[in-house]
């Protein structure tokens, strides 16, 4: 790791995970570190043993200081951090500061979809190639918790709010896996929220770029480019008879693959891709794939009851990841397809959804913010006020053969803690409606 330089006041915004890693590491570096966090009454965790101001901050607050680390759910644009800015105040993120003392190869991955099976799975497969080795990022471990182990490379998911205050990450390799409407709410239109993913080229080496979609490109020079898609492909990574191939060459039998649908072909295709770049040839990384499991709650069955198959996939906070996932469940499904949806749309344009739900969707029940525009979508729905009455109108519904997925399409703030309680809430309510089993 390189040297920080410690003569300088920082301040951390937002003691969530990546405050308390910053709040951690810079006092271990001896800096003089203090914090804010912009809710007035947070109750400030005990491991946080640095002066803090919550709420708003007074003009006179940023004097003194030279650098902001900003949480990446702190908006860039608020008036307090603009105000620092007029002071003089340098603006970065966590990432930002890991990207100025990391010395370890490092595999960056963004995009609205993907992020976390792609990181996983790629460290999944280096690891099982004998290299040590961590994910780090959106996916949960701040990265500055990571600058202390001893690695032979780091995978980093990197989302658009991260890669806004990032500038000079170095990356043997990097990808925007996929676009859709996302974050709307907090870039205000798709052409900034493509600008703060484009981010991740500005320092990579190359670039892996899905073929189905141009703004996956990177708009910066690179050094190299690998492209990959479901296309039959001679050269890069293509999608024959079932089979991804390299170069031309069958690498991975996606029979014997334990993720479902065309979306975790390109996923693990970009897996492939970034593990070439780390020395791990294709065919060579074939059999941790085929090792791999999904990361809960993204299209896992958690529920066969009476021949209903009831399937969370509360993870697809956004339209790209429910039409993923009706369009990988729906073409195979003997029965009818029900969806549960809504919540928080965030801004996003719903409806790329209507084609999908009139092709594979007999039944939509939609909830939470955006649940009628939702509803709207569908020739048949329901809007409901709960996730239970949601799991027993669908319960009313299904019949042997049906499959019953949550799949949201919105974020689950609106209602629940986060995707992974509006998971637990819809489990227990399918324990309950299927207890006679
Ligand atoms: N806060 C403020 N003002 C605000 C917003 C937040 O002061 O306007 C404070 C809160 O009071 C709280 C803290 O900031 O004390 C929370 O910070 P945060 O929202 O940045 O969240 P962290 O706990 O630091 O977690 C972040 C990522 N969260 C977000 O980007 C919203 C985590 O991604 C990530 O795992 C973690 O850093 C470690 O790197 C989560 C996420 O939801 C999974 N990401 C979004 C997504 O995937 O869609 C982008
Ligand atoms: P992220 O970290 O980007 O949110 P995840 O791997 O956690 O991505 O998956 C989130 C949601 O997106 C899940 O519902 C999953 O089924 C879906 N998904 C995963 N990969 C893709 C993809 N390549 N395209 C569209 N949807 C995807």
């Amino acid at each position: 790791m390189k040297a920080i330089n410690s003569a300088q006041h920082i301040v951390v915004a937002g003691l969530g995970m990546t405050g308390q890693a910053c709040v951690r590491f810079l006092s271990a570096q001896q800096v003089k570190v203090s914090a804010w966090d912009t809710r007035e009454h947070l109750n400030v965790p005990d491991s946080v043993n640095v002066p803090v101001t919550l709420g708003e901050p007074p003009a006179a607050f940023w004097s003194d200081v030279d650098l902001l680390i900003l949480s990446p759910g702190i908006n860039p644009q608020l008036p307090a951090v603009q105000y620092a800015a007029q002071a003089g105040v340098e603006i970065i993120g966590d990432v930002e500061l890991f990207a100025r003392l990391n010395d370890v190869p490092a595999f960056g991955i963004t995009g609205s979809n993907g992020k976390t099976t792609v990181t996983l799975l790629l460290t999944h497969i280096l690891k099982e190639n004998g290299k040590a080795v961590v994910e780090a990022g959106n996916v949960g471990t701040p990265v500055l918790d990571t600058l202390s182990m001893s690695l032979d490379a780091i995978v980093l998911e990197l989302s658009s709010f991260q890669l806004e205050t990032t500038s000079s990450l170095k990356l043997q390799a990097g990808a925007i896996l996929n676009i859709s409407d996302d974050h709307l709410d907090r870039h205000g239109d798709m052409q900034r929220y493509l600008d703060a993913k484009q981010r991740i080229f500005q320092h990579c080496d190359t670039a892996i770029v899905w073929r189905g979609q141009a703004e996956t490109r990177p708009t910066t020079p690179v050094r190299d480019i690998v492209l990959y898609g479901l296309d039959v492909a001679e050269v890069g990574f293509g999608f024959t008879n079932n089979w991804i191939t390299f170069d031309g060459k069958p690498v991975v039998n996606m029979q014997h693959v334990q993720l479902v649908g065309s979306h975790n072909v390109l996923n693990i295709q970009a897996a492939l891709a970034m593990a070439k770049v780390a020395g791990v040839e294709p065919a060579q990384a074939a059999d941790a794939v085929y090792r791999f499991t999904s990361a809960p709650h993204r299209c896992v069955e958690i529920a066969k009851h009476r021949g209903i198959r009831w399937i969370d996939d509360s993870k697809a906070t956004n339209v790209g990841a429910t039409l993923a996932a009706i369009e990988g469940l729906g073409p195979g499904c003997t029965g009818n397809l029900i969806l549960i949806a809504g919540g928080d749309a965030k801004g996003a344009d719903l409806s790329p959804l209507s084609t999908a739900f009139s092709e594979h969707v007999s039944f939509v029940i939609a909830l939470g913010r955006d649940g009628e525009r939702l509803a709207a979508l569908s020739p048949a729905s329901a809007c409901v006020k709960t996730m239970s009455e949601a799991v027993a109108l669908a319960y009313e519904k299904a019949a042997a053969g049906d499959i019953v997925l949550l799949s949201p399409a919105c974020a689950s703030l609106d209602m629940f803690d986060n995707y992974i309680h509006r998971a637990a809430v819809f489990a227990e309510a399918v324990k309950e409606v299927t207890a006679d089993a």
